[in-house]
């Protein structure tokens, strides 16, 4: 026998035996894993030269708030209901303010004087109703209506901004500009909010000649206008 062909022989008989082959599957089997695992490593050092948990920092986000008010009076004789409607624009916002919140403020008295005992107070509902003006219209702390009979402020709130709640609060970010980022979308609380008014009016147990059968309403609505601020307070651990 040649020796090219011994060893020919040699291989084949290897190639062909049950155990060879197995053991050859296996030495495959482990040095693809070894080369995956060398590629990933280096892949991952690769895309992050740096520590990923370092580059983030801790940034704390407060907000400064201004109101921009609006007022209207109302005179509702017994029975009616009445729409007021409030221009919020654009305009009327300050420089670099959003949104955040509407409040309102229903306030009345009885105003009839009588001669003898008393005019009770009458009663008042107020209501913010639903228009076009971009709200959060379902959101846990609105208070969209509310009554009194006796004479007692009625007050309403509707969030305009997503979550927005004025209080402060720290985040991890990567920079100012992604740190602020969930207080930057324009629009809301912009357009015409309306608010509905009813009165029905409560007269003296003592019917005189002094009873009237209207009152006087003041409605005040404060827009609640933010600016967020960003300020750096350190690392993250
Ligand atoms: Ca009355
Ligand atoms: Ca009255």
């Amino acid at each position: 026998m040649e020796e090219g062909q011994g060893i020919s022989d040699t291989a084949k008989y290897f190639f062909t035996d049950p155990e060879s082959r197995l053991l050859t599957l296996g030495f495959g089997v482990l040095f693809a894993v070894i080369l995956s695992k060398i590629i990933l490593d280096l892949s991952v050092f690769n895309r992050t030269p740096h520590d990923d948990v370092t580059d983030w920092e801790i940034y704390e986000i407060t907000f400064e708030e201004q109101l921009v008010t609006f007022e209207d009076e109302l005179i509702l004789s017994d029975g009616q209901t009445e729409v007021v409607s409030f221009e919020i624009s654009e305009s009327q916002i300050p420089d670099g303010f959003l949104v955040g919140e509407i409040q309102v403020s229903i306030s009345y008295d009885e105003t009839n004087v009588v001669l003898v005992g008393d005019d009770p107070c009458d009663t008042v509902q107020g209501s913010i109703i639903f228009s076009e003006i971009e709200l959060q219209w379902d959101d846990d702390n609105n208070t969209l209506s509310g009554g009194s009979n006796s004479c007692e402020e009625i007050q309403l709130n509707i969030r305009s901004y997503p979550n927005y709640d004025g209080l402060s609060y720290e985040v991890e970010s990567y920079n100012e500009v992604t740190a602020s980022i969930d207080w930057t979308t324009l629009g809301y609380g912009i357009g015409t909010f309306d608010l509905q008014v009813d009165l029905e009016v409560q007269q003296s147990q003592v019917p005189t000649e002094d009873d009237d059968d209207s009152e006087t309403i003041q409605i005040a609505v404060s827009v609640v206008c933010f600016n967020v601020l960003v300020q750096e307070v350190g690392l993250t651990s």
